[in-house]
């Protein structure tokens, strides 16, 4: 069979349009037809958007590395417009070193902690929200949720904390071409960067949580303080935006397919597998890219060196080949293998804690809420990276 670098299909899609925003899932669909990758003309990158071919760029993280960004940028041609992460956007070994560290603060033993605390401030919450009847699902519980938890977790200051809402969708829409998306979401950079750096100093953050931790790596000479700082800041880039996405997701998919929500509620256990499976049916992650360090094979396909390639995690969450009646919210559905997370080195390395904020949050929401539905019109987020709503106006019985 002849493998080359010229067949690879090309598509008009453009991935960034407020259309595909809105409603990717056709347009999914037709890329995955076109094969393992294709060519998107107006972008300029490569798309991978079948489940087994996502799978297989995210465990060669080599040859599709992350040092050159994880948007559609390339660092070795445009500067990026923050220090990159030490991370997200880094390579082996440095990113061995570093997510080492981080994932000692994540401990099961922090967790375990943890996990009673998220279940104190989700009972305190939804019997806030239950007094108050009507409310918006994204502001009021999507988002309030994983600042209030995940903020005391982290140890961050309680003053001005929703500018974490802000600084994330800097770094999300960030990944993305320099759109209108962009732009807007840029546009209290000169007061965000800033702020973020200084939360997440040493004397900044509480001597209980979890940043704090990465600071004993300055300590032992592993890190610079600068070092450790930077580290803080991708508690904060990752683990709010896309936690809260997550749960306005869930309440969307219950609201949509009652009968989940039903089953939800006759057995609250499936909590677990309701979050798996809200990440799975509408990803709050959908996309991130990955830079060839060579040619890089993918099927019988060759990627020429040093192009960006746009991974679908959304469309691989949907693909037919690999889930059964993709497009069914089912929450007793097996789930395992779904890629919402990522996979390999770069898998989220806060899942544990994200599932425990959110298991602890339906949980409670199952045994406390009667019914939920929509008092309004939900709108949907115009995002460049994440899935989720601008707003979602509710009533809790
Ligand atoms: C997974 C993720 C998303 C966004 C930002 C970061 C990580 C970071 O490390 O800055």
């Amino acid at each position: 069979m002849t493998i080359s670098t010229s067949n690879i299909p090309t598509s008009s899609i453009d991935p960034f349009s407020e259309e595909y925003i809105l409603e990717p899932y056709a347009f999914h669909e037709e890329l995955r037809q076109l094969g393992p990758v294709s060519y998107l003309s107006d972008l300029g990158a490569f798309v991978v958007t079948q489940y087994e071919y996502v799978k297989e760029v995210l465990n060669q993280p080599l040859v599709f590395c992350s040092g050159a960004g994880v948007g559609i940028s390339n660092f070795k041609k445009d500067p990026p417009w923050r220090v990159p992460s030490l991370v997200l956007e880094t390579d082996p070994p440095d990113h061995t070193r570093n997510r080492a560290i981080i994932s000692k603060a994540l401990s099961p033993i922090a967790l375990r902690a943890l996990k009673t605390q998220f279940e104190a401030e989700a009972n305190l919450l939804i019997d806030r929200l239950l007094e108050k009847r009507n409310f918006d699902a994204v502001k009021d519980l999507a988002e309030a949720f994983p600042l209030k938890v995940f903020g005391d977790a982290i140890g961050i200051t309680p003053h001005e904390r929703e500018k974490a809402i802000i600084y994330g969708n800097m770094v999300f829409n960030g990944m993305g071409p320099k759109n209108e998306l962009l732009k807007q979401a840029m546009s209290r950079a000169d007061e965000i960067n800033p702020w973020i750096m200084s939360v997440c100093q040493r004397d900044n953050l509480s001597k209980s949580g979890l940043g704090i931790q990465i600071y004993d790596a300055v300590d032992s000479g592993i890190l610079t303080e600068m070092e450790a700082t930077t580290l803080v800041r991708s508690f904060l880039s990752a683990g709010i935006d896309t936690t809260a996405h997550a749960i306005s997701n869930a309440i969307y998919s219950f609201v949509s397919f009652p009968e989940q929500w039903l089953k939800l509620k006759a057995n609250p256990q499936l909590s677990k597998s309701a979050f798996e499976e809200t990440l799975r049916f509408e990803s709050p992650f959908q996309t991130f890219f990955r830079t060839t360090t060579s040619n890089a094979k993918l099927g019988n396909y060759v990627i020429p060196e040093n192009e960006k390639v746009m991974l679908s995690l959304g469309s691989a969450n949907r693909d037919p080949l690999q889930w059964e009646n993709p497009d069914i919210f089912d929450i007793s559905r097996i789930t395992t293998g779904q890629l919402g997370f990522g996979t390999g080195i770069h898998g989220c390395v806060g899942q544990m804690l994200a599932r425990a904020e959110v298991e602890a949050l339906l949980q409670v929401m199952a045994k406390k809420v009667t019914s939920i539905r929509f008092t309004g019109e939900p709108k949907r987020l115009l995002h460049n990276t994440l899935r989720g709503f601008e707003s979602l106006p509710i009533e809790f019985i």
